[in-house]
Order: C-alpha cells, then structure tokens, then sequence
C-alpha cells in the first residue's frame, strides 16, 4: 500500500529542488503520496514546483503555518502520515540578526507542533519516522586549524538563526530520548544551485554582476564555507530518512571549503564582468569564520557521498539557472 509523507517549506530553495528530484522518480512515485505544507512566506515560491504539482497526482499542495495548531492537526488527522521531513524554516542569518522572535516562533515552536502531531501517529503506527532538516551552523564555528566538525561536536550556535535550530534539534532529540519517536537529524553544510532565494550569498553576487552593481563582500572576505549543490543535500536527505537509524545525526557536506572572496571572483570571472565590482562592506555581527563538515558516518551508514564538483559543475549550472532569469 501507498505510503503518505508530509513535507514542510518546500517552495522554498531546498524544498524546491528535493521535489523536481526526488520525489518525481518512478520509483519513489510507486510507493508514495507526498502532501506540501508550506506557509509561502517571502521565501516560498508556488511557481518553482508548479509544473511538478500540475504533472503529478502524487503531490498535493496545502499553503499553511507549520505553527498553525489547528490545521497542523486536521492536515495529520486527514492523512494519517507514515513520515514528515521537515524542511520548513526562516533560514537567513542577516535577518534572524534584525528579529531574531519569527526564528524561535517557526523554527523552534513550528517544529515542535510538528513533533507533537508526529508521536500522536507514532502511537498508532511504530513505523512512523520523523526527519528534521539541519544545518551545520549549530556547532558554531571553527578556525583554520580546527578539524571539522563531526557528530559528536558540541552544539555551539552564534547567531539567533542557528540557536533558533539548534533548540529545534535538541527538542528532536526529547521527543526521541523521552517518547523513543524515531527521530533523524541531518545537519548539511552551505547549499547553493537553481532557486536559491537571492538574499544568500552566491545568488546575491551572481545578480548583482549581472546588473554591473556592486558585490557586497562581507569584512574581508576571508570567511569559508563548504559549498554542498542542493541535489547531493536532498540526496542524503532521502537516504536518511529510508536509512537512517532512529535517534541519530548525520553530517551533509560538500567537501568544498572557499572563501567568499574566492567564491565571487569565479563568479565574476564566469560572467566576463571585472574585480573593480568588488566592494567589502560591514562585516556581519557574529560572522562565523567557518564551516567545514566531517561526513564519514554518513558514507558509511547511509552509503552517501557529494558528487557535483563546485567550480567544474554545479556553480555553473546554478550560474546559468539564474542567468535564464535575470540576464538582460
Ligand atoms: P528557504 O528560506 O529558501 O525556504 C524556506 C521555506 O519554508 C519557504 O518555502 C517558506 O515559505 C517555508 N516556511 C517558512 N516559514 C514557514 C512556516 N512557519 N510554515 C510553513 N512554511 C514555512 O530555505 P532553504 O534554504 O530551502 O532551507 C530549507 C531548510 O534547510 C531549512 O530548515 C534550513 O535551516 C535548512 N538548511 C539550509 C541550508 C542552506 O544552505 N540553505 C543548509 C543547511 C540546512
Ligand atoms: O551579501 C553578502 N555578503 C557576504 O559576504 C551575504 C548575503 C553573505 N556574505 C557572506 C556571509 C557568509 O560568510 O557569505 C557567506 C554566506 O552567507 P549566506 O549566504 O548568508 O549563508 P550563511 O550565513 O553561511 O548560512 C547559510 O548556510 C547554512 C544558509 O543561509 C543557512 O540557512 C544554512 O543553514
């Protein structure tokens, strides 16, 4: 029989891309119906899934409030879900800097409705799995020589945005501890490709190039991150969530650690435009140095690997995806 999942946020970038890619395939299509639940905040975007909502019968779009209670509750009672991945979150830094309140309102409280509604059908169905979408910011940061961080890193949020997902994590982590609700956690490191919303840093500077403006580079420039192409993220998503075992956390990353300065010169140079677009501005409050993710335990227990090399592949294609848009 047919197997009903719930997944939260995915109009937005990552939730966009996990729905053209995974939930499309034949096989995935066979044994499950998927129900969308997104709140179409500034982020979401109907029109990135649309054709795959107007092609599939699998899918089903519902706009609503991973904190609204009341329809949470009917959405559960209607579908009686076998599994929920929730990708649903305020995912900006710089904003959660500016109000950090609508990050705990959805990120911490949202979740944990959703948590709530999830051990309510766990009661009923002891194969009901849970997935929290993560991210590698709850372990703060690190500096050049600091190995990267792996499962066992203490938990170490900087920024509102992180703490808000970090508190969410740790309420998972509960829910599994108190009420033994098979509870996955994937924490990935920085994603980038199609229909990345463009406040993030790699869509924000191949707009801006575009238009002959301005590259907002943040202190110097010499901050890193490990740059993940959004279909090897929902990749170990998937796995995770068919594979991984209940209770425990998965590090997601890209093996490609580059500056930010580095990152918006290939771009540049990419689109033919000149350094002189280059212009450093007011580091970030709290900017954390960097990020690098030790992925071993999910090679080896979910058999997952990144495949798309970051200049030789996915920053071009995510630069021509965004050149389709705004190329004048
Ligand atoms: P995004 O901001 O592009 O999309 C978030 C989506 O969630 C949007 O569709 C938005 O409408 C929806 N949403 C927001 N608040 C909601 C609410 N209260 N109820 C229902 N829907 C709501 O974010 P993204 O970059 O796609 O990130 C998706 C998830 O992955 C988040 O949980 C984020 O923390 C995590 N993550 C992101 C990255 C990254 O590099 N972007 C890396 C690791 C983890
Ligand atoms: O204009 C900019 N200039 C700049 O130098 C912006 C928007 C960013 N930056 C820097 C800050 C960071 O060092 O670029 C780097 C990347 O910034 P963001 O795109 O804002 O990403 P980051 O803060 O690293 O967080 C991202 O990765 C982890 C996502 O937004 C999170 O949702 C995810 O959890």
């Amino acid at each position: 029989m047919k197997q009903t999942v719930l997944l939260t946020g995915c109009a937005g970038f990552i939730g966009s891309n996990f729905i053209k890619t995974i939930t499309c395939r034949d096989s995935i299509k066979a044994q499950y119906d998927f129900v969308i639940l997104d709140a179409l905040t500034y982020a979401g975007r109907l029109e990135n899934i649309q054709p795959e909502l107007d092609a599939h019968k699998h899918l089903t779009f519902v706009k609503g409030d991973i904190r609204d209670t009341k329809l949470v509750h009917e959405l559960f009672q209607k579908y009686n879900f076998s599994g929920v991945l929730n990708f649903a979150a305020e995912s900006h830094v710089d904003r959660s800097i500016e109000n950090p309140n609508i990050f705990v309102e959805t990120n911490v409280l949202g979740t944990l409705n959703l948590l709530k509604e999830s051990l309510n059908l766990f009661e009923e169905n002891p194969a009901f799995k849970y997935l929290q979408v993560s991210t590698d910011e709850v372990y703060g940061t690190l500096q050049m020589e600091d190995p990267a961080f792996t499962e066992e890193t203490p938990i170490s949020p900087n920024s509102p945005y992180s703490a808000s997902k970090a508190s969410a994590d740790l309420m998972c982590r509960a829910f599994f501890e108190t009420y033994k609700m098979p509870v996955v956690i994937t924490r990935c490191s920085n994603n980038y490709g199609p229909y990345q919303v463009e406040e993030k840093f790699i869509p924000l500077m191949i707009k801006r190039a575009l238009a002959n403006e301005k590259l907002p580079i943040y202190g110097t420039g010499m901050n890193i991150r490990d740059w993940i192409y959004v279909d090897d993220h929902n990749e170990g998503v998937w796995l995770a969530f068919t594979k991984g075992k209940a209770g425990e956390v998965y590090n997601l990353g890209g093996n490609s650690e580059r500056q930010n300065l580095d990152v918006a010169k290939i771009i540049l140079k990419h689109l033919g435009k000149p350094e002189s677009l280059l212009s450093f501005v007011t580091d970030r409050k709290g900017h954390d140095f960097r990020y690098a993710i030790n992925y071993s335990k999910a090679q080896k227990e979910l058999g997952w690997n990144p495949t798309v090399r970051f200049e030789e592949e996915g920053l071009g294609k995510t630069i021509e995806h965004f050149k389709s848009l705004w190329a004048k």
